[in-house]
């Protein structure tokens, strides 16, 4: 079976996607997203002008084969454009091989390991009365494990606290927005709502918190040590993840666990986390990280270390990306949790899809291959808008990170 085609497929239904659609010349076809959020181009560019050309007339059963052809054949290797590119070949792969066999992905993955995919949520609120009650309403929806992100007064923007409601799109049409940060206020203030949900709402299920890369090793060592007493089931990227050796002296002060590595797109780029134990789950996605092939070997490397994954999973990672996610956290031996943030129905529409969330989890469904696919003519109605991820910046001004 051999590639005939490789569609790059922009669309905008609410935010911007890249997704690409692999055609054989059997009539199989299979996708990937390849979403890079703010830089969405710089991956066409790539999939169109480099990859394209090499892909057409492969055999589509040699996945491996691909992955090793498009990584190390490259030259130039790793990095946060690239690895989407070739994340989103390897996973339209995946798809066909899927359908070719007639099964879901998940069985040619060693079948599965576990019966649902248990997910967090995210609450947030302008206030910590506000986020504590977001909390409840996921506990109502059957969440057993939610993200809890609170604004923090006189800080404008701060992160995962949108201002349309439940939905929180960071990226915004136009030129980065700009936001004010101030450790020393988010570190004064962050403890308190940890107490009050826990008050609240007690500890019968998993509470989880984005720092986003914010705070340097000794002032994300002192916030875990004032999270202990909330049990905390995580806590992210309390320091920027490409900093590996940061995260020996949070380990050093302190037992709340530790996740990271949504932005990280190799085993390289987390191969001392993991092997020095350094964290307790892992957040390479999909889309990020090179693809099914490449997260298996993750994955694989992580199980030997005792870490679980946690896949990232916002909105900015697309049905297909979610889709890839659940066949392998159905397959792995160290899942540990999925972020799920739902897509909009806008979005959903332009890629139909079998996976469903009941209860808390998300199940894979049952047809062969993802059991995603777009939907070529609602992509075309949604034509792409430029974005960007904002800015942060202290308040003398100086750049942060965001
Ligand atoms: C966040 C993301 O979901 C998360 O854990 O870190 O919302 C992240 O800010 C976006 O995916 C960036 O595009
Ligand atoms: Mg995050």
């Amino acid at each position: 079976m051999n590639i005939t085609d490789v569609r790059v497929i922009v669309t905008s239904p609410g935010r911007n996607f890249v997704t690409i659609k692999i055609v054989t010349d059997e009539g199989i076809t299979g996708v990937g997203d390849a979403t890079l959020n703010g830089s969405e181009l710089a991956v066409v560019a790539y999939l169109t002008e480099h990859l394209r050309p090499l892909l057409l007339g492969r055999d589509a059963g040699r996945i491996e084969e691909t992955w090793q052809y498009l990584y190390r054949g490259a030259y130039w290797r790793r990095g946060p454009v690239t690895m989407p590119a070739i994340a989103a070949v390897d996973t339209a792969l995946w798809d066909i091989k899927g359908k070719a066999a007639g099964m879901p992905v998940y069985q040619l993955l060693g079948g599965a390991s576990r019966e649902r995919i248990m997910v967090y949520g995210h609450a947030q609120g302008t206030a910590v009365e506000e986020t504590v009650a977001d909390v409840g309403r996921f506990l109502a929806r059957g969440y057993r494990a939610v993200r809890a992100q609170v604004a923090v007064p006189g800080l404008s923007g701060t992160y995962g606290v949108g201002s349309d409601g439940d939905r929180y799109e960071p990226a915004s049409i136009g030129l980065p927005e700009e936001t004010v940060w101030s450790t020393p206020e988010y570190l004064a203030h962050a403890p308190e709502l940890f107490a009050e949900v826990r008050r609240v709402h007690g500890y019968g299920f998993h509470l989880l918190h984005d720092v986003h890369h914010r705070l340097s090793p000794i002032e994300a060592a002192s916030l875990g040590k004032a999270l202990e007493p909330y049990r905390m089931f995580w806590i992210e990227d309390p320091t920027p993840s490409e900093d590996q050796s940061a995260f020996r002296l949070i380990r050093q002060h302190t037992t709340t666990p530790v996740a990271t590595g949504e932005i990280i797109n190799s085993i390289f780029d987390c191969q001392w986390l993991i092997t020095e134990r350094l964290i307790d789950y892992i957040r390479t996605s999909v889309v990020h990280a090179g693809g099914i092939t490449h997260l298996r070997r993750i994955l694989a490397l992580a199980e030997l270390y005792g870490v679980r994954s946690g896949s990232h999973g916002a909105t900015d990672l697309s049905p297909v990306c979610l889709a890839a996610a659940v066949h392998v956290n159905t397959a792995v031996p160290n899942f540990g949790i999925q972020e799920y943030m739902p897509h909009t129905p806008e979005t959903d529409a332009v890629f139909p899809h079998s996976y469903r969330f009941d209860n808390g989890h998300l199940m894979p469904g049952g047809d062969p291959g993802l059991g995603v696919d777009i939907d070529e003519d609602a992509a075309a109605e949604h034509p792409y808008e430029p974005a960007y991820l904002p800015v942060a910046r202290l308040r003398d001004g100086s750049v942060h990170d965001w």
